[in-house]
C-alpha cells in the first residue's frame, strides 16, 4: 500500500472513530434529538455510521456564541461581562431548541482530578438551570478551555467536544468547531497545542501547585500570543483567514450548509460555493455577537 493510501486509511479511521466517541459520550435522551443513520466509505466498503441530529420544534431556535473568556484580564473585570452573558441567556432559554458554545468560554480552565478552578458559579450555575429543564448544551472546548474533561459532563448533562463535529440540524448540514490550529499555517501554535494536549504534560502540570499552576497560565494566557493562539481580530481578507481555506477544503469534499466557528473574535459572515456560508460568531469581549438557526436560516446578532 502507498504511503498516500496509508495516510488516506489512517486519515478516514480517525474521522470513523471521533464520529463513534462523539456519539457514544451523548447519554442522554431528548425527545428532539435522535441518531441518524449515515453511509461512509472506506476504500469502496460501505460503513454505515451514526450522526447527530437536531429536530427544530416549531417556534423554537438554535443559539451559537463562544470566545467570553471569563476570567480576563482579570476576575473582576471580567464580571460585567459574565452578567451580560447570563441576561442572554435567560433571554434565549425562552425559545432554544438548543444551545451550542464554541470555547473559550474560560479564559483559563483546568480539571483537577477533584478540583476545578475557583469562580464563574453564576455562569455554572445558569447552564446548570438550562440543561436541567431539557434544554440539550454542546460544548467545543477552545484553545483556553481545553482541559475539561468530564466536569461538564457529570455536573451539568453538558457533551463536550474536543474536535469539530457534523451535525445536522432541522435539513441543513453543519461544521461546528472552536476553530483553532485548523486551516494552512498557524505552526507555531499547532507545536504548542500538542505540547498543551500531550498526556505527559497535562499529568506533569497537574501536579503542580494550582496556586501556581493556575497563576502561571493565567499570565500566559494573557500575554503570549503563541501560547494562546489568538490574532488580532483583524479581517485579513478571504485568502488569508485561515478557517474560509479550511472550510473550502472540506467543501470540496462534501456539501455544508454551515460552518460555524469562534476563535477569530471577530464576527465573519462570508458567502462560499453552492450557498454554503462561514460564519464566525465573533465574541463577548468586544462585540457580544452570537448566531440563531430557525430551521431555515441562519442570522449573526448582536445582544
Ligand atoms: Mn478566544
Amino acid at each position: 500500500m502507498s504511503d498516500f493510501a496509508l495516510a488516506k486509511l489512517y486519515r478516514e479511521l480517525i474521522l470513523l472513530l471521533k464520529i463513534l466517541c462523539s456519539i457514544h459520550s451523548d447519554k442522554s435522551e431528548h425527545s428532539n434529538r435522535q441518531i441518524l443513520k449515515h453511509n461512509f466509505t472506506i476504500f469502496g466498503f460501505r460503513i454505515e455510521i451514526l450522526k447527530m441530529h437536531i429536530n427544530i420544534p416549531e417556534g423554537k431556535k438554535i443559539y451559537f456564541s463562544s470566545d467570553n473568556h471569563l476570567g480576563a484580564p482579570t476576575y473582576e473585570e471580567s464580571r460585567p461581562r459574565e452578567t451580560k452573558f447570563i441576561q442572554w441567556l435567560d433571554e434565549i432559554k425562552k425559545d432554544a431548541a438548543a444551545i451550542f458554545l464554541l470555547g473559550d468560554l474560560f479564559d483559563f480552565w483546568f480539571e483537577y482530578k477533584h478540583v476545578v478552578p475557583k469562580g464563574f458559579v453564576r455562569t455554572l450555575g445558569k447552564l446548570a438551570e438550562i440543561s436541567d429543564s431539557g434544554i440539550p448544551i454542546y460544548f467545543f472546548v477552545g484553545n483556553h478551555d481545553l482541559w475539561m474533561k468530564d466536569y461538564f459532563k457529570e455536573e451539568l448533562n453538558i457533551t463536550v467536544y474536543h474536535e469539530p463535529q457534523v451535525f445536522q440540524l432541522a435539513k441543513k448540514q453543519f461544521f461546528i468547531g472552536h476553530g483553532d490550529g485548523l486551516g494552512p499555517g498557524d505552526k507555531g501554535y499547532k507545536r504548542m497545542k500538542k505540547v498543551f494536549t500531550n498526556p505527559f504534560s497535562k499529568w506533569l502540570f497537574r501536579w503542580l501547585h494550582p496556586d501556581l499552576g493556575v497563576a502561571l497560565a493565567k499570565h500566559l494566557s494573557v500575554k503570549n500570543k503563541l501560547i494562546s493562539g489568538d490574532d488580532d481580530a483583524k479581517f485579513l481578507g478571504e485568502e488569508n483567514e485561515w478557517l474560509v481555506q479550511y472550510s473550502k477544503r472540506k467543501l470540496a469534499e462534501k456539501h455544508y450548509d454551515y460552518f460555524i466557528f469562534g476563535h477569530r473574535h471577530l464576527p465573519l459572515e462570508i458567502e462560499l460555493e453552492n450557498k454554503a456560508k462561514y460564519i464566525n460568531l465573533g465574541d463577548w469581549i468586544s462585540y457580544y455577537t452570537y448566531a440563531v438557526f430557525d430551521g431555515e436560516n441562519l442570522e449573526l446578532k448582536e445582544f
